[in-house]
């Protein structure tokens, strides 16, 4: 499905944003400025925006890990201060500063950001049956590494949404590695999206370094969903330049890659592609593509501010049961 030039410069937009809050994180994970630990997503970051540019407001979305999803989030329309604030550890956060990252943005329909690998497969389900008895044309975009598809419930998800042809997107961002473990290792086939054949569900491989070819595969997947034809499965080929995460220490500062390795990964950097492209087709020049980086970098300072400004959380262990379903 062919991008109009509205739809590559809110594409391009949200790229460069990803990149610089993917930078921010990164840099204040090694300032010591969040809690936790930090899963970078540089070489990463297209995935997510081209999977949920173009959703709805009021379709669901469950983010992958990476980047602790903010890819995902910021093009769905999250407002980033409040995911700062919530990795620091401040009251304004959006969990009131007490998950790390596992939260939620219920007021965009990003459901459970969590590390808990494959945790979505089944709320997915259930979101796309809910949305299929309410059938307003509302779609559920779930995405997930490929280390998430080994597990028995993504079979399981994947069988029931495309037999009961639910509005689910499966998009898969096949980084080849969980870990320290390659896909090679973990699945038998090269294509994670050959699972959606023994389902009979139509599947699409992309470049996940390139956000425009993300985004024409997510769009056709969603105006399918939003019709009534079931489920897509989405296969993004994409990279990790980084370890697995920064803060664990027993995973920080590990590095298995030759500098030739990392030289040619680099060649694929998603906002080098992205840039070419706007500047070769016209859609942008280059005073534009600056001044998107300005506004960028101004918003990454705004919500710096705003987290570090805040105050630290210290509820009371009566305010640490508020939200808990079961008390
Ligand atoms: C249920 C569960 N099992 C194991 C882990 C440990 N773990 C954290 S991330 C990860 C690998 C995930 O790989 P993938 O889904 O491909 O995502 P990537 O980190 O490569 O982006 C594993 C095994 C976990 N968090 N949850
Ligand atoms: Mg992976």
């Amino acid at each position: 499905m062919a991008l109009n030039t509205e739809q590559k410069t809110t594409l391009y937009r949200n790229l460069i944003r990803a990149d610089e809050f993917n930078k921010m994180m990164y840099r204040r994970m090694m300032q010591g400025k969040l809690i936790g630990f930090y899963h970078p997503a540089e070489g990463a970051i297209a995935p997510g925006v081209g999977a949920a540019s173009f959703l709805n407001q009021d379709d669901n979305l469950s983010p992958h890990h990476r980047g602790h999803g903010i890819t995902h989030m910021l093009a769905k329309g999250i407002d980033i201060k409040y995911y700062l604030a919530e990795h620091t550890g401040k009251d304004t956060g959006c969990c009131k500063g007490r998950s790390a990252f596992h939260f939620s943005f219920p007021d965009h329909k990003v459901y459970m950001m969590s590390g808990f690998i494959g945790y979505n497969f089944a709320p997915v389900v259930g979101w796309g049956f809910a949305a299929k008895r309410r059938n307003q044309g509302q779609v559920v975009m779930n995405c997930s590494g490929d280390g998430s598809y080994g597990q028995g419930r993504a079979h399981e998800a994947m069988l029931m949404a495309q037999n009961w042809k639910l509005p689910v997107i499966f998009f898969c961002e096949n980084n080849g590695m969980s870990i320290f473990s390659t896909a090679m290792e973990m699945h038998p086939k090269e294509h994670i999206s050959s699972l959606a054949d023994g389902f009979g569900m139509p599947s699409s491989i992309v470049d996940g370094q390139d956000v425009f070819a993300v985004a024409e595969a997510s769009v056709e997947a969603i105006d399918r969903a939003r019709k009534g034809e079931g489920p897509t499965f989405i296969e993004a080929k994409t990279l990790r330049f980084n370890e697995h995460d920064i803060g664990t220490p027993d995973l920080s500062g590990w590095e298995e890659r030759s500098e030739e390795e990392h030289a040619s990964m680099r060649e694929r950097e998603p906002v080098r592609i992205a840039t070419a492209r706007v500047l070769d087709e016209g859609i942008l020049t280059q005073s534009a593509i600056d001044q998107i980086i300005e506004e960028a970098l101004a918003e990454v300072q705004g919500v710096e501010d705003f987290a570090d400004s805040s105050d630290i959380a210290r509820p009371s262990v009566e305010q640490l049961m508020d939200g808990v379903f079961a008390k």
